[in-house]
């Protein structure tokens, strides 16, 4: 008998706050006909006997007890290894509401769809029932979630990535509110595979995939698509941001929260660590959060940010001593591993880690060197707490949150786009979000390496209308607010010889140096119709050489480029009709004059 045996809700159904969840569950119980119910109450204990009943089942592979305790491999089906933006569904009552940014279907629809999967697909199985937290426990920023699953390997993923269990249970029974998400990971059918979001309905139901933001729900369609709408009608904004803090000699910190696409660095950024002059003058890399970040205007009229997750989910290929040593020491013990490969004496291993031979593929097959495939799967990931980083802030657990200094967007751009650049004021700074581009990486599945616009990163997140998205983002511009700086930030721009020009990772403390210095008023900048850039004299480059092409592409502006760029931004603009807000149509305008 499983010792995670059917266990009773908290509190009598009828009376307490919790009957609109225990009605909830009751009704998926009968949808879903599961052969036991577990309600998550986060204890060790219960997690304890999980990871015991995944290790006997063969769902997780225990790794080396001495070089990783605790620590776990998880091979998921070949065909479920990133997220699936083509069936990934915003269901609203008008198509519009949702966006040419969605895919939509009517919400009557999108239930009978999903529901129809759902029938009786928990047969033989424990159905859990995991409530959550996004944000410290006791913020007001916060916002509680349930998911209910058929898989113990997310209800050990959403442990680790949200605040689960009583204490969130106990929120929900006061706030009386939360979002319903309904996972099954069905038959693991690539065709029968669906994440849908009801966002007046606060809901969310998922089937067929395991995998990441398709199946850890308080994640990419709570904390982001849902989060959104709820955030445009409260008025708060829940974005696709790592969250830092810089500290200077001077022992002040500064928060900076940027915007990056899937696997573009926002956990590296996050977890740097400062080359080692800044390090003796008393540079520091504070880290908060590294994927999701909501932020409210503060009563002194400062945006404040959360991070609503508790671990980082994050990009196992490419993870290494060079590149992010903080988030090596951080997976050392208690991580979960996901389609990673594996060294002969069972470490786990990726791409870019060191120079040691994978044994084992992630399919589990011996690994092959001829076939010059790589062992782990290029979007292999790591779950781990953020406790365990050594650059975790305190402050990432205070209910108030930090406030913003500096936005930052970014995206891999191999040409045209110079490393940084600073927005002129809000509505510019909105501009650069909105029209922000990238190329593709494997965090989704289809092609890699295509370019893209990918406003504010949040392409595939945004649970409404883009057109209405922009307007929000511009309307938090009004008396009283004291907004952060805008800036526009390019680690991947490209030579002729197809190398990357900048160094990028511990260097690119630099870069964030010289936008604090432009906050607080300490640097220089030449104006440009894009934006402010910097002259290579503002930015601290000592110790580093560039040749006239490095400098020429990451500190200079190509005219004509960017105005065939303005009037591909302009298209792409048209593109939302006439919901599209006034004011960035002539932000836009305004610059393609200027650059014509
Ligand atoms: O799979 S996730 O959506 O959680 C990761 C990502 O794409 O950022
Ligand atoms: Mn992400």
């Amino acid at each position: 008998m499983n010792k995670l045996s059917q266990n009773a809700p908290a509190k009598d159904a009828g009376r307490s706050k919790l009957a609109a969840l225990n009605a909830w569950v009751a009704e998926v119980a009968a949808l879903t006909r599961p052969d036991s119910i577990h309600w998550c109450d986060g204890s060790d204990a219960e997690n304890d006997a999980l990871i015991a009943q995944m290790e006997a089942d063969g769902t997780l592979i225990r790794l080396n007890t001495e070089t990783h305790p605790r620590s776990w491999l998880h091979r998921s089906h070949p065909d479920d290894v990133a997220r699936v933006e083509h069936l990934t569904f915003v269901c609203t009552p008008q198509q519009d509401d949702a966006g040419p940014n969605n895919h939509w279907m009517p919400p009557a629809d999108g239930h009978a769809k999903m529901d129809a999967l759902f029938d009786g697909c928990m047969a033989g199985r424990t159905m859990y029932v995991i409530p959550y937290c996004m944000g410290p426990i006791d913020s007001p920023l916060s916002r509680c979630g349930v998911e209910i699953t058929d898989s113990p390997y997310v209800v050990a993923n959403m442990r680790i990535m949200t605040r689960m269990g009583a204490p969130s249970l106990a929120r929900i029974e006061r706030e009386g509110s939360f979002v319903k998400g309904l996972h099954s990971i069905g038959e693991l059918d690539p065709n029968r595979r669906f994440i849908m979001h009801f966002p007046e309905e606060l809901t969310i139901k998922s089937y067929g995939s395991g995998y990441g933001g398709n199946a850890l729900l308080g994640k990419k369609c709570h904390a982001l698509r849902i989060a959104s709408y709820q955030a445009k009608s409260e008025g708060w904004l829940a974005e696709h941001m790592l969250i830092l803090g810089l500290e200077n000699p001077q022992g002040e910190t500064h928060y900076i929260a940027a915007a990056f696409p899937s696997a573009c660095g926002k956990t590296n950024l996050a977890m740097l660590i400062p080359p080692e002059g800044y390090r003796k003058d008393g540079w520091k890399v504070w880290t908060i959060g590294d994927d999701i970040c909501w932020m409210r205007p503060g009563a002194d009229g400062r945006l404040y940010a959360i991070n609503p997750e508790a671990g980082f989910f994050g990009v196992a290929p490419g993870t290494s001593q060079t590149s992010n040593p903080n988030a090596l020491k951080t997976i050392q013990h208690d991580t979960i591993f996901t389609n990673v490969a594996v060294t002969g004496d069972n470490q786990p291993w990726w791409e870019g880690l060191d120079k040691r031979e994978p044994a084992i593929d992630w399919r589990g097959n011996d690994y092959d060197f001829s076939k010059g495939t790589p062992a782990a799967h290029p979007n292999s990931r790591f779950t781990v707490s953020a406790k365990q980083c050594p650059s975790y802030s305190p402050k990432a657990e205070d209910p108030q949150g930090v406030p913003i200094s500096a936005i930052v967007f970014g995206g891999r751009r191999a040409s045209l786009v110079p490393l940084v650049f600073e927005a002129r004021d809000w509505a510019h700074g909105v501009l650069v979000g909105a029209a922000m581009g990238s190329e593709t990486t494997a965090a989704a599945t289809g092609a890699v390496g295509v370019m893209r616009r990918d406003p504010m990163a949040m392409k595939p997140f945004c649970g409404y209308n883009f057109a209405d998205y922009f307007s929000h983002w511009l309307s938090f511009d009004k008396p009283g607010a004291k907004l952060p700086k805008i800036f526009h930030v390019n680690w991947f721009r490209k030579g002729d010889d197809g190398r990357f020009l900048w160094p990028g990772f511990g260097d690119n403390l630099r870069v964030l140096e010289w936008m604090i210095k432009r906050v607080t008023g300490e640097a220089g900048a030449q104006e440009t119709p894009i934006g402010n850039l910097p002259n290579v004299e503002d930015l601290n480059v000592a110790g580093l050489e560039f040749g006239n092409e490095a400098r020429d592409k990451l500190f200079g502006f190509d005219q004509a480029g960017w105005r065939a760029e303005f009037e591909s931004i302009g298209e792409y603009l048209d593109g939302y009709g006439p919901r599209m807000p006034q004011l960035l149509r002539k932000e836009q305008q305004r610059i393609t004059e200027a650059l014509n």
